[in-house]
């Protein structure tokens, strides 16, 4: 990692849109070590001011549907518009074996090249959580540093499109043609966590069996609860290859934009998602302090075992464990507060 910089140089730096520094300070609210994170909270600190200015757009769907392929076709699209672009990836998997395997184009060259676009790929090696947490950053500082549409991908498989929701605007779901809901691993939670679907590869001997699940879609949404929105999801077919259904869906944005401004409805879901991620970043540090705790640590394959042999219950070996963990923790903070 190149040396740190001082705070205001990353703030004035992202401000500027300057993209090396955007990337380095994306690089330290990556960063675990303490330090890092010390300098990146103020980082953030600095660019309050001037964050919640984008439309946030979670893309997801299976490997293969045509993610990587969509975003260039839509980027290159709004970036002709004059607006600017960023993308971020959330994956907490290995990107690179799907990628072998699908022909993923994951470097997205047309955009990358793009003086309005600005693209991300995802931390590797690390968990959800934190992949969640260095990407709810990243956004502030793509804010900051004047990007007016965000993107975030996320592959279409586990946990990450319910955290990717959690942190977005408006949530599409990337479907194929012909294939079935138990192929395309859509369970009928992420339908209905979709704004919108979009049929993708609408094109040559595809179109047919693209309006035909653009025609099936529609009748499962309509059986889903109404949205606390007002917003009707839509489906649309679109082929990045051709082009075809990508103005429209940018169209359909604008839409959903002007219809959640006006009924306050956008304003409302940030103001939950930051409450949602209070109470998250709570819970994942308080869980870390707990397995890192040198007594818990220690305690817990005794307690497993006892569990495993039936001599206590889960109920009561968790209750110890958590004895251990409060008591060791008032103790060790006292000590720490005599001594300084
Ligand atoms: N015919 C057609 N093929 C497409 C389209 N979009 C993507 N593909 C192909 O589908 C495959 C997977 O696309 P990719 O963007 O890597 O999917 P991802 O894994 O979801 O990111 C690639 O071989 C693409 O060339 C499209 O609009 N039409
Ligand atoms: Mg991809």
């Amino acid at each position: 990692m190149p040396p740190r910089l001082s705070p205001d140089i990353y703030i004035q730096g992202i401000r500027q849109g300057d993209r090396i520094i955007l990337s380095r300070a994306i690089t330290l609210i990556e960063s675990s070590l303490p330090k890092d994170q010390a300098l990146a909270s103020e980082v953030i600190q600095g660019i309050l001011p001037y964050i919640g200015n984008s439309l946030r757009i979670g893309i997801t769907g299976v490997p293969g549907v045509g993610k990587s392929t969509f975003i260039e076709a839509f980027g290159n699209h709004i970036t002709s518009l004059g607006k600017k672009l960023a993308v971020l990836t959330i994956d907490p998997s290995s990107q690179r074996s799907y990628g072998s395997i699908l022909g993923d184009k994951t470097r997205m060259e047309t955009l990358v090249n793009q003086p309005l676009a600005y693209v991300r790929p995802s931390p590797s090696g690390s968990s959800l959580g934190g992949v969640a947490r260095s990407t709810r950053q990243s956004i502030l500082l793509c804010e900051a540093a004047g990007y007016e549409v965000i993107f975030i991908e996320t592959v279409g498989v586990g946990q990450s499109e319910t955290t990717v929701h959690g942190m977005v605007d408006f949530f599409l779901l990337l479907m194929l043609a012909g294939a079935g809901d138990e192929l395309q691993g859509i369970k009928r939670g992420i339908m209905e966590m979709a704004d919108a679907i979009a049929i993708t590869k609408a094109d040559g001997s595809n179109i047919m069996a693209a309006r035909q699940a653009r025609a099936s879609y529609q009748n499962a949404l309509h059986l889903m609860p109404p949205t606390e929105s007002g917003w009707i999801p839509p489906v649309h077919t679109c082929s990045a290859l051709t082009g075809d259904g990508i103005k429209e869906l940018w169209q359909m944005l604008e839409e959903y934009v002007n219809l959640s401004n006006q009924n306050r409805f956008l304003h409302k879901k940030r103001q939950d998602q930051n409450l949602n991620w209070l109470h998250e970043t709570i819970r994942q540090e308080l869980e870390t302090a707990f397995y890192q705790n040198p007594s818990t640590k220690q305690q817990i394959p005794h307690i497993e075992q006892s569990i495993s042999s039936g001599e206590i219950t889960a109920l009561s070996g968790a209750q110890k464990l958590l004895q251990t963990y409060f008591t060791h923790y008032s103790t060790s903070h006292r000590s720490s507060d005599g001594d300084s």
